[in-house]
């Protein structure tokens, strides 16, 4: 079964909706092969710019971004859309249809760019919120909407085959991209997160900045089966969101991003409205859990569009174990 088909029979999404992921998918297609072809098309190194973070773009960031836009721009129920990549947001003008206000999609076109130099797994993430009932000229409080409010999210990866992982709140399927028929076809239906695991990610060189619970966390984890877990673990880090949110879909894990006080007045490295949420809502539909630390992701209320967020998500019964901790520090 091809994205479209399912789309329409399976998920029984509006039509527009199915018109803009379809969209997206098309833009990931096209991104994954600006990314094959990088080399070849002298699109790979610096493009000697800096994104509203402040961190230097990567050629292949701005080639996505403005792929991502190109392709989504014509959808007539697309009324705005944000990036990681843009300053501000973007207002998309068309008509809006008396039975539908249209959506606002929200994305990191490019996410591990920093792999890109060695190889490694990269991805695009996308959230897609409701735009405005009242048909209101969108501005930027539109996007402001905590992560419950989503209808739709995904990611794209572009590994050793590339992939389009979507829920529309009813589970998450993978689709698997056929050089041959140049779709994305089913491949991987209704994926469940095991409840329990033995691997954690986590960037280790960051560990004498974190709080507390983070810390008594991985220190268990590491201290393996002499230690009060009883049991040894495994530990991955890929330092690209996707490719650890696809293996934690697959087998099963724990990702941690947590708030460090190496940069204490960042509230964590990963941005809360086209990173986290995305990821929670794909995640939580797969029966893990999301949280950062002290409440869960998709209840924060943002105040930004790029706001930072601190990350700890998957296997269930991990994270409930890292919610006890943070609750017994704030008790102490
Ligand atoms: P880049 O897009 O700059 O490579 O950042 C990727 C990312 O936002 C996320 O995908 C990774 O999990 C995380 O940063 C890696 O962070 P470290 O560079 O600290 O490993």
């Amino acid at each position: 079964m091809t994205l479209p088909s399912f789309l329409a029979n399976v998920a029984g999404v509006p039509a527009g909706l199915a018109t803009l992921v379809e969209a997206v998918a098309g833009a990931c297609s096209a991104i994954a092969t600006a990314v094959e072809r990088g080399v070849f098309d002298g699109a790979c190194g610096n493009a000697h710019s800096e994104n509203i973070h402040g961190e230097a773009q990567k050629k292949l960031d701005v080639v996505s971004n403005e792929i991502m836009i190109s392709s989504v721009e014509q959808v007539s129920c697309l009324r705005g859309l944000a990036s990681e990549e843009l300053d501000s947001i973007q207002v998309i003008q068309h008509g809006r249809s008396a039975d539908n206000p249209g959506y606002l999609l929200l994305f990191d076109p490019l996410d591990g760019s920093s792999n890109l130099e060695i190889n490694g797994i990269v991805g695009s993430i996308f959230s897609v919120l409701a735009a405005p009932e009242s048909g209101a000229e969108i501005d930027q409080s539109h996007f402001l909407q905590p992560g419950v409010k989503q209808v739709c999210a995904g990611y794209a990866l572009y590994g050793a085959t590339t992939m389009f992982v979507l829920t529309t709140g009813q589970g998450v399927d993978g689709f698997t991209f056929d050089g041959k028929s140049g779709a994305f076809v089913l491949t991987h239906p209704q994926i469940r997160i095991p409840e329990s695991t033995r691997e954690f990610s986590i960037n280790m060189s960051n560990e004498r900045f974190w709080d507390e619970p983070v810390r008594r966390y991985v220190r268990e984890c590491v201290a393996g089966a002499a230690g009060p877990r009883h049991a040894n673990f495994n530990m991955r880090w890929i330092a690209s969101m996707v490719a650890e949110v696809h293996r934690i879909l697959i087998r099963g894990g724990i990702f941690l991003y947590p708030r460090d006080s190496k940069n204490s007045q960042l509230a964590g490295r990963l941005r809360l409205t086209y990173e986290a949420n995305p990821m929670s809502f794909i995640v939580e539909q797969a029966g893990g859990m999301s949280t950062t630390g002290g409440a869960p992701i998709m209840e924060i209320q943002p105040d930004q569009v790029h706001q930072r967020i601190p990350v700890i998500l998957g296997s269930k019964l991990e994270v409930e174990r890292l919610i006890q901790y943070h609750g017994e520090t704030l008790t102490h």
